[in-house]
């Protein structure tokens, strides 16, 4: 397991000087993020941010994200074009030596919650998600999100919505497979490794569909092309919001098949109505066995990246929801003394 942060590039209050600073932290995972969507990365873009990252110690194997175009989820002409552009994009990455491409085919939104403030009792803030809350919201009215209103304008997301209206889950699927069977080869080819994100949270949204929830919607995206490079971004926070999802055992099976490339390791308290909000890591703060989530790993000899996904707001920082420093770096080094906990264990003969 190589342990890896997420890191928005020159503009994050974070910056790689401190990551560097965190116990056990390898690598960090970005992206370009001023080429406009469907658009192809310019190597030199990526040469330029891998060499920013390496001069602070740290590796660059892994991007989160290549984002896929809305005209590929809807199926629009413009999608052929849009392809050749992403295979494109994963050529550039393999030649500057990147491994793992994160992505996910989530319309419109790329994930939702219905507050970034939410007080914890030790007073902490984080992200929650309120069923009741999402259900009163009429589309058609205007959705206000928090996190979201600055990315569309009101009038942009009306017709996008619109669009949506005519496609289903069954066109939304056959969308992602003929994206698939579009950029997988250059993957193969280049040798990168393609991990889609699971949608965040699982569960459609505003009458927008969402494949790619449970463990039968992780066999059908991986049985498209079945190959190592078709893979996952097992995010257990994302997964984990609906109480159905068994993340010991979504592990055993998919990082078992060597089909996990990229692991989102992070803790949520759950309701069985599908409520939710952001814990700190520990098993004990949330609803996820984090303990038994790692072991799974372990056993499934998991050689792939980790990243601690979220973050509380603790200590009075302040910056992007979600994403603060403090604590994802505890997360980071929670995760590390897990793993070593268990490969300790299993060399000394003892249960660990
Ligand atoms: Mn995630």
């Amino acid at each position: 397991m190589k342990m890896t942060f997420r890191w928005y590039g020159d503009s994050d209050p974070v910056t790689l000087d401190y990551i560097r600073q965190i116990p056990g932290m390898d690598g960090i995972v970005s992206a370009v993020y001023d080429v406009p969507v469907g658009d192809v990365w310019p190597v030199e873009k990526i040469k330029a941010l891998k060499a920013k990252i390496e001069s602070h110690g740290l590796r660059f194997d892994v991007i989160e994200s290549v984002p896929v175009h809305e005209d590929i989820k809807l199926g629009k002409p413009s999608r052929d074009r849009l392809i050749a552009n992403y295979a494109q994009t994963l050529r550039n990455l393999a030649a500057c030596g990147l491994k793992v491409v994160c992505y996910n085919f989530m319309p419109v939104f790329d994930w939702t919650r219905t507050t970034l403030e939410m007080e914890l009792p030790d007073g902490s803030t984080t992200l929650g998600f309120d069923v009741a809350t999402v259900n009163k919201i009429d589309p058609n009215a205007g959705i206000s999100l928090p996190g979201w209103d600055a990315s569309y304008k009101p009038d942009e997301l009306k017709s996008l919505l619109s669009e949506y209206s005519k496609v289903t889950e069954d066109v939304l699927w056959s969308n992602l497979e003929y994206f698939l069977k579009g950029v997988i080869p250059t993957a193969v080819e280049a040798g990168i490794k393609m991990a889609i994100h699971p949608d965040d949270p699982p569960r459609p949204i505003f009458g927008l569909p969402r494949i790619v929830k449970n463990r039968e919607d992780l066999k059908r995206l991986l049985s498209i092309v079945d190959v190592p490079e078709n893979g996952l971004t097992l995010c257990s926070g994302s997964l984990g919001a609906d109480c159905k999802n068994d993340i010991v055992a979504l592990v055993r099976e998919f990082a078992g098949q060597g089909r996990i490339h990229f692991a989102h390791l992070r803790n949520v308290k759950v309701t069985e109505q599908g409520d939710f909000y952001e814990t700190g890591h520990r098993s004990e703060d949330g609803s996820l066995d984090m303990g038994e989530i790692v072991r799974a790993y372990y056993e499934a000899g998991f050689t792939g990246y980790v990243r601690p996904d979220h973050g509380r707001m603790i200590w009075g920082e302040t910056g992007k929801p979600g994403y603060g420093l403090y604590d994802r770096a505890l997360g980071a080094v929670y995760l590390n003394g897990l793993w070593e906990g268990i490969a300790k264990g299993k060399a000394s003969g003892k249960a660990a």
